[in-house]
Formats: C-alpha cells, structure tokens, sequence
C-alpha cells in the first residue's frame, strides 16, 4: 500500500489533561479529529526521539470505539513509518500491562508462539506505546473515549511531551495514511501478522506474558497460591467489565487457583455494562455491598464479618484503579499506600532489594504515609497529581544511589497504587500486595479457619501511627465559570489574603495558613504550578486538618471541583468513627468559607469517596 497524505485543517481543544485526552466518543468520530490527533501524538514522539519511531504498541481497555480506532492508528503508524506494530489480541490490555510490555518485550517472542519468558524489566524495545482509553470514565455511545501516549520507559507521557502535542494540533495541516486499507483480525491467532507496508507489519501479540512476568517479579506466587487455598480465606474481586478483568482471571484464577466464583464483571465490555468503572464506595455498589459495607464506608454491623469475604477488591476501566476492603471494613487508598510502606517485609519485591528506598504520594493524598517513612526512614515526595509526576522519580539512578531498579512505592488518594516494576499505577498489584500482607500476617497462624484480617492489620497500624481521617467531595458538571470563580476566590481571600486572621466559626476550627501547591522535579528541575489550593486548618483538639481545592483535568464536559478533606487523630478511641462523619465538621467550615454554595449553586456534592 502507498502513503496517501491527507489534507485537514486544526481542531481545537485538544489539549490532553491529567492523564491523556478525553472527549465524547462522537467527537472521536468526528472527521479527521483521531487521525490529527494521533498524527500530532506521532510527531511529537518522531522529534522527541529524534528518529523516526521503529516499534510500538497499540492497545486499549475494551471501550466502545477501541475496535475501529486501534486499525486506523496503525494505519497511520505505517504510512509514518513505524515499521513493527504491536496490537494485543482482542485490542485490549490493561494500562500497567501496556507499560510491562513497553519495558519488557522483546521482537524475538513475535515468533516464539506465546510460550517462554519475556524480555528483562527495562529492556524492552517499544519506543512507546498508545494506549485508548477514558479510564474510569463511562464508556458507549455519548460517553467518553480518549487517548494517552506512554514512552519507552513506559510511562505516561510529560507534560514537555503533551505541551508540544498540543501545539502540533493546532497547526496541522495534514496526515499521513496508507491508500489501501488492511483488514486486520484483532481476535486473529497470537502471531499473526499483517503486512502493510513493504516496511511495516502488525504482530498481533500475547496481552498477558509481560506483565505476568513483571508481577512474578514482585509477589510469591506459590506462596499466594497456598494462602488462597486455607481455610477461611476467600475474595471478591470486580472487574466493572474493564480491561482488568481479564488480567485478574489470568492471574486469579488461572495463575493462583482461587475459584472462578471469586470474579464478578470480569468480562470487558463496550459500554462497561452501563456501569460507572471508578472503583469507588459509590460507583462499585455492589462489591461494597458484598464487603458488608454501606455506602459511606462504614460496616453494616447487622452482618456478621465471618460470613464475609477476607479481601475484597476492584479496578476500573483500564485496571490501574483499585479499590481494597476486608470483611466490613474499607480501606482508603492512602492508608492503604501507608500500610503497604509499613509492610515492605511482606512484599518479596521490596524484602529481597532490601527494602524501600522511596516512597512518594500526590499532594491531595493524605500524610498517612509521610509518618509511616518518616518513622521508617524512607525519602518521602510529595508530587502534583497524576502518574506521570512518579516515572522520573522511580527511574533516577543518580537520587537513589546508582541503582538500576529502585524498590519504590507511590500512591494517589484517587485509588491509584503502584511499584518500580512498571510506570503506572496497577490494580491488580495493590490487590497482589494486599494478598501478600495478610499471608505474612497469618504466617504463625495456625488456627483452624480463623485469620488475622483486613481490619485487624489496618486498626492496629492506626493504634501505632495515628489515624488519618480522609474523604473527598467531587462536585461534577459544574459552570467552568464558575468552577474558576470559586478558585480564585480562595486565591485571592486565603492564600494571597491573609488566612491568619480569619475569625473562628461556631466549630471550633481554625484556619491557619493556605498555600498554592507547586512542584519542582527534583530529577529534572521542571517546574509545575498551580497545582491545588491547601488550606491549613488547627482542630479544637490542636491536632492539624487540612482541605485541598483542586479542579479536575480528566473530565470531558463542564468542571469538575474536587474537595479533598483529611483530618488527623491520635486517640484511638475515635478511630471507630465513619470517615464522612468524622470530617463533617471540617468540610462544613471549609464550604462556608469558600461560599461553594453561593458560587456554584451546589448544596451538596455528585460524589463522596
Ligand atoms: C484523576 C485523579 C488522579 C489520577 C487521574 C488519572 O485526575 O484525581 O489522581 O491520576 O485521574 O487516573 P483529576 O485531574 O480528574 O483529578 V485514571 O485511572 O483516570 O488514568
Ligand atoms: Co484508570
């Protein structure tokens, strides 16, 4: 086939946001919108490398639309001269199975049949890889699509990376494509290949093996294996019909032989099965309720925690979410980042490296594990919100004494966890993890049918460190005017106003000092801004509590206003308090002072996490 260059004017607004760009699948299809995309996504990449690109990887988390665009991006890829094009089966792969493979695969296993062993971590051969997906955004038709680029260490592309995307979309001109179309069969054989130029072929490859070797690389397998079969232990792990689903039974059921019953919504369907695939308190209702738990996290005590699950757990779209409870017991994912710190002995990956030389967090996080590191002697950073802040970190030989794999761990409070086996976060190693920390933890424990759970480990780590109350509000489909108004009011009254001197309300709570977060890589020295509104409050007690104000970047309409809420507490008989009641206080006295209500006509948020 011969390159046929298309002429196409510029699209607006196609600036990518957090994580990637995301638009209503009906502006995907709208004409020339992909292809001016991914050839803007293409060039960046050709002038960052400064070559062109010779291999990479496309694949997607299963949603509406991942079918017809993964063959016109490898079209496109072709008639750029991408000569080695890698398609999972069936399209679909999860984000961190998209990042193992980026690090990992080597071309010799295009003709090994899918038997043998991947390539080592950090020597793959992918330059990149584009990954289509809206995350855990609703999918189908009049939902969301999206696309996002990870390079060739692979992690999520920067924000050098995605800035000059951008300003390729704006002055575009053309494409490139091929004059014929190719036929390619995404449920075709492992193997199979397709040729589409004289110089460029599609390998239709294995989803699984590289990120199960990288997985092999973290977790004992067999010792997994064991703990799954004793007496008394059983899960509960939803796939919300996304790309993880398929990952879990591999691993789950296949790998570790717990039985197939454990899985619910395993099957990667267009329209996640009209679900919401954020694996939330709200959003996976029905796990929750399998939990024993209600909806705002706390235990339904009419149920008797025996009869429940040891560990229950979930991903979202495109499986790098995870949701993590016990038996009538929910974990927030910055506690569950804390405790997997505090818990490295339990992690082979961290406990055969010895032990942790890092850690970092989003800023919106809690502190949860700032005291775990801090108590344990681990560098703690504190990073803007999204994946792509974590890569330089993990991958800097020079910060952490000329290591080549530094045993990391970084979280957000988003219900993103993950490691230095890949540059994303990835639900099913937070669950892997979760499985690691109770084996070890009922090691010694030889009672019949009776194990040391979720709850107990989580409330004794408390009783250690302290309890970091946390919760967030999301106020969705808000006037982005008005969204900005309610930001720069608290720009404007509190950080560059003088916060000190803010009267008390009738709560007792005291607003201390409010800062703008910004953040200078310590790897490159790249700086960011703007980054989220903290404001310092002191509690009557005098312990500190904390609201952070940010808009999101990964909605495709309106705005969206999260209130991240976190409130510290020593005494541990008030650990047993529901997190949303704990914080209701503190989120009253921060929505009076920064009038949500007046400013954006909201009486209440869309969404508690
Ligand atoms: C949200 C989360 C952020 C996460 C991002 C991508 O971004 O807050 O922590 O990294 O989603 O996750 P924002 O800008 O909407 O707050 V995913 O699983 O959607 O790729
Ligand atoms: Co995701």
């Amino acid at each position: 086939a011969e390159v046929r260059i298309v002429p196409t004017t510029p699209i607006p607004d196609m600036r990518p946001g957090t994580s990637g760009l995301r638009k209503k699948v009906e502006v995907w299809q709208g004409e020339h919108y992909l292809e001016n995309f991914v050839q803007s996504l293409i060039d960046t990449a050709v002038e960052k490398e400064g070559k062109t690109l010779d291999t990479i990887i496309i694949a997607g988390d299963g949603r509406y639309h991942n079918s017809q665009a993964i063959p016109i991006i490898a079209h496109l890829a072709a008639a750029n001269g991408i000569r080695h094009i890698w398609i999972p089966q069936f399209g679909i792969m999860s984000t961190p199975a998209v990042s193992a493979a980026i690090r990992r695969r080597r071309r010799s296993e295009d003709e090994e049949d899918g038997r043998g062993g991947g390539g080592r971590d950090g020597e793959g051969i992918a330059q990149g890889g584009i990954v289509l997906t809206a995350s855990h955004n609703p999918g189908g038709p009049g939902e969301d699509f999206g696309i996002k680029y990870n390079e060739g260490l692979g992690q999520p592309a920067g924000e050098d990376f995605t800035e000059a995307l951008y300003q390729k979309t704006l002055t575009i001109s053309s494409y490139k494509t091929l004059s014929n179309i190719v036929d390619i069969d995404l449920s075709a054989p492992v193997g199979t290949q397709y040729t589409l130029t004289p110089t460029s072929t599609v390998t239709i490859i294995d989803p699984y093996r590289n990120y199960l070797d990288a997985l092999k690389s973290c977790f004992d397998f067999d010792q997994l294996r064991k703990f799954g079969q004793r007496k008394g232990f059983s899960m509960v792990f939803d796939g919300m019909h996304g790309a993880g689903g398929i990952f879990a039974k591999r691993v789950l059921v296949e790998e570790l032989g717990l039985p197939e019953s454990s899985l619910m919504r395993c099957n990667p369907l267009p329209d996640f099965g009209k679900c919401h695939p954020d694996p939330n308190l709200t959003y996976a209702s029905e796990l929750v309720k399998k939990m024993g738990l209600l909806p705002d996290g706390s235990a339904d005590e009419s149920i008797p925690s025996s009869s429940l699950p040891t560990l229950g757990a979930a991903n979202d779209g495109d499986g790098d979410r995870n949701l993590i409870a016990g038996a009538g017991f929910f974990v927030t994912p910055s506690d569950s980042m804390a405790l997997i710190c505090d818990n490295w002995e339990s992690i082979p990956q961290f406990a055969s490296r010895g032990g942790l030389k890092g850690v970092a967090r989003s800023m919106p996080s809690s502190a949860a594990l700032d005291v775990v590191a801090s108590a344990r002697n681990i560098p703690c950073f504190v990073t803007p919100t999204g994946w792509k802040f974590f890569g330089n970190l993990m991958s800097s030989k020079e910060m952490f004494g000329g290591e080549d794999y530094t045993p990391f761990l970084c979280g957000e409070e988003s219900f993103g966890t993950g490691s230095d086996h890949v540059r994303e976060k990835d639900g099913l190693w937070a669950v892997l993890a979760w499985m690691s920390i109770l084996a070890k933890a009922n090691e010694g424990n030889v009672a019949e049918g009776t194990l040391v759970g979720v709850k107990d480990i989580v409330q004794n780590h408390w009783e250690k460190y302290g309890r970091h109350f946390y919760c967030r509000y999301d106020y969705e489909g808000v006037d982005s005017n008005a969204a900005n108004k309610v930001m720069d009011f608290i720009r404007e009254s509190f950080v560059n106003g003088d916060a000190s001197s803010m009267e008390i309300g009738e709560s007792g709570i005291k607003l201390t000092n409010a800062v703008e977060f910004s953040y200078t890589d310590p790897v490159d020295g790249s700086k960011t801004s703007k980054q989220g509104l903290i404001l310092n409050f002191e509690l009557p007690s005098g312990d500190p509590a904390r609201v952070v104000f940010r808009l999101s970047g990964t909605g495709s309409a309106g705005a969206t206003i999260r209130m991240y809420l976190e409130q510290y507490e020593k005494d541990s008989t008030k650990h047993g308090m529901s997190a949303p009641v704990a914080l209701r206080g503190l989120a009253e006295e921060a929505l009076r002072l920064v009038k949500m209500e007046e400013k954006t006509g909201r009486d209440s948020p869309t969404v508690i996490t």
